[in-house]
């Protein structure tokens, strides 16, 4: 600064004022630290009960998992044990129907078309980002570990494998995005099934029988009578949320009613109500969440199968997914969100740590979902018209953790059947790997059948998968936290990038959750400062 305040008196005496203010809240703010009372600890406590209350079920789970495993209790014993664990599960898959359906809506309906359309390139670019990055990860993990060392005949093997055809998933992928009932859509979802047919080759036509291809009369008479078997492709449905359907079409009812004028708002008062009474049943659930963890977890750990199965390679491909998920997580996706944001990442993740925890113990990113939303919102101050929009679709389409993992898993299949997979098959896994992870939700009884897509396009043998599945339980648990982590992260780069848009919004609406925000802030301030002290001369001037 080189011009004197006598220049500009009307600069100066405002910077004076600002510069004021800012003396008088670190004043505060250190007299705060100065005198922590036990109301202070008290509302600490209360603010962070979730979080310790969440941490404490995971400890005390593990704990009473492992005292309870040598008792070898029956499995009827266990479904018993884990039933509050159970009853967790439910609780949480009630609201996810509710309220993905609401919040796509209401979070369509407040922005316009071009907002909705920028936010949802930015959630796009960054799904797919992440999710390459994530598949980069993984292969480049399983090829510098090497885990499959190329035997596989003393490993165990587990479960049984369904044979998919990928064209078919395929199309299943875009019917399900279509659902021609809204209500069965709900709980269903459409999936092809095969029927063998024994069929009766027809002869074309008197051509046949005189063309060259058919030189006498035995080998004609054949041809007439030869029956073939068929799998023919015939509609069907397994049990599950359509979540690609339902998400598809509350996004264009919302921005349809987004655009209706006067005409849209009692539907968007009635989807706006409607999202705020789930959000205050997740309240209410979140407080039952703890112990149902604990009992998620003790519960698994008691009825987990010995580790005795878990050989050599087996055990190092876990320690290779284990360590690929983490570089993804607590590498990559933190280093992202710094880079966008320049914020301090492990204060965005210390407010998603209930929805993380929620995630390894209910090993579903979907029934997770109400607690991300939560935690967001409520730690994280997220506008509610980014999570609200951002985190369903990110649940249905954007799964790092299952990516990196499924990359891994066909190239660790590959390893211990001694393949050697050139530069083009493995960039097949990579682009497979990420379809079958933008695809999962709506590909029927996805989970091992993205697998086999995955193997078969390269043409590694699909029973392998029986090796792998020992451990896939626990490893689901660490993917599905990725998964929760790489959303909520998106969310939160999303809001960063579209903060222009969402403040223009503000000023034409007048509505902003983030100006209630910081208005309430400064309230607070204000009271807070009248009660310490009486303003001086040239305050009450301002
Ligand atoms: C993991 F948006 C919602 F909430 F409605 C929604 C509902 C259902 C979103 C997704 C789904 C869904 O069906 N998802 C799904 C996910 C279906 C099959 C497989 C998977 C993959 O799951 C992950 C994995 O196994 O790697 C993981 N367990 O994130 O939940």
């Amino acid at each position: 600064m080189t011009k004197s305040n006598g220049e500009e008196p009307k600069v100066g005496g405002r910077m004076e004022r600002l510069q004021q203010g800012v003396r008088k809240r670190t004043l505060l703010a250190k007299k705060k630290v100065q005198n922590i009372t036990k109301e202070d600890v008290k509302s600490y406590l209360f603010r962070n009960a979730f979080v310790l209350l969440t941490v404490t079920a995971v400890i005390v789970g593990t704990i009473l998992g492992f005292t309870l495993r040598p008792y070898k209790m029956s499995y009827r014993e266990v479904k018993y044990f884990s039933f509050p664990g159970e009853l967790l599960m439910r609780m949480l898959q009630m609201l996810v129907l509710p309220l993905i359906i609401s919040s796509l809506v209401t979070g369509m309906a407040a922005l316009d078309s071009k907002a909705s359309g920028k936010m949802g390139m930015r959630a796009v670019v960054y799904y797919m980002t992440t999710t390459i990055i994530a598949v980069v990860i993984g292969i480049v993990i399983v090829i510098i570990i090497h885990p499959g060392k190329g035997t596989k005949e003393n490993m165990h093997r587990e479960g049984k494998i369904v044979q998919v055809t990928a064209a078919d998933a395929f199309l299943d992928l875009i019917r399900n995005m279509f659902p021609p009932n809204l209500v069965e859509a709900c709980f269903k979802q459409f999936k092809t099934n095969y029927e063998k047919r024994s069929i009766k080759v027809p002869l074309q036509s008197n051509e046949t029988l005189m063309g060259a291809v058919i030189s006498n009369v035995s080998e004609a008479m054949e041809t007439l009578t030869r029956i073939t078997e068929e799998l023919i492709p015939i509609p069907g449905s397994v049990n599950g949320i359509n979540a690609l359907g339902l998400v598809v079409f509350s996004m264009c009812f919302g921005f349809v009613i987004g655009n209706m004028k006067e005409q849209g708002q009692a539907l968007r008062d009635f989807f706006d109500s409607l999202n705020e009474a789930i959000m205050r049943l997740v309240a209410v659930i979140m407080w039952y969440a703890p112990l149902g963890i604990l009992f998620l977890i003790a519960g698994k750990i008691v009825e987990m199968e010995d580790m005795g199965v878990i050989g050599g390679q087996l055990a190092m491909y876990t320690v290779t997914v284990i360590v690929g998920l983490l570089i993804h997580a607590v590498i990559v996706l933190p280093l992202l969100y710094f880079l966008v944001t320049r914020k301090n990442p492990w204060v965005f993740i210390g407010g998603l740590l209930q929805a993380l925890i929620t995630a390894l113990g209910t090993s579903s990113s979907s029934a997770t979902l109400p607690i991300t939303f939560k935690c967001l919102e409520e730690n994280n101050g997220v506008d509610k018209r980014v999570t609200r929009f951002v985190l369903p679709v990110g649940a249905t389409i954007n799964m790092d953790g299952t990516a990196l993992y499924e990359a891994l898993a066909a190239i660790f299949i590959a390893q211990v059947n001694n393949f050697e997979l050139n530069f083009g098959q493995i960039i097949t896994i990579s682009i497979t790997a990420t379809a079958a992870s933008i695809g999962a939700a709506g590909i029927p009884q996805a989970g091992l059948v993205t697998m086999v897509i995955v193997l078969t396009s390269v043409g590694l043998p699909t029973d392998d998968i029986t090796l792998i599945i020992a451990v896939d339980w626990f490893l689901d648990r660490l993917r599905t936290t990725t998964n929760v982590l790489g959303d909520s992260l998106g969310a939160g780069i999303v809001e960063h990038l579209s903060r222009h848009e969402l403040k223009n919004r503000d000023a034409e609406m007048g509505n902003s959750v983030i100006e209630e925000n910081e208005m309430k802030k400064s309230y607070q301030l204000i009271a807070q400062e009248n009660e310490t002290e009486k303003p001086t001369d040239s305050e009450t001037k301002m």
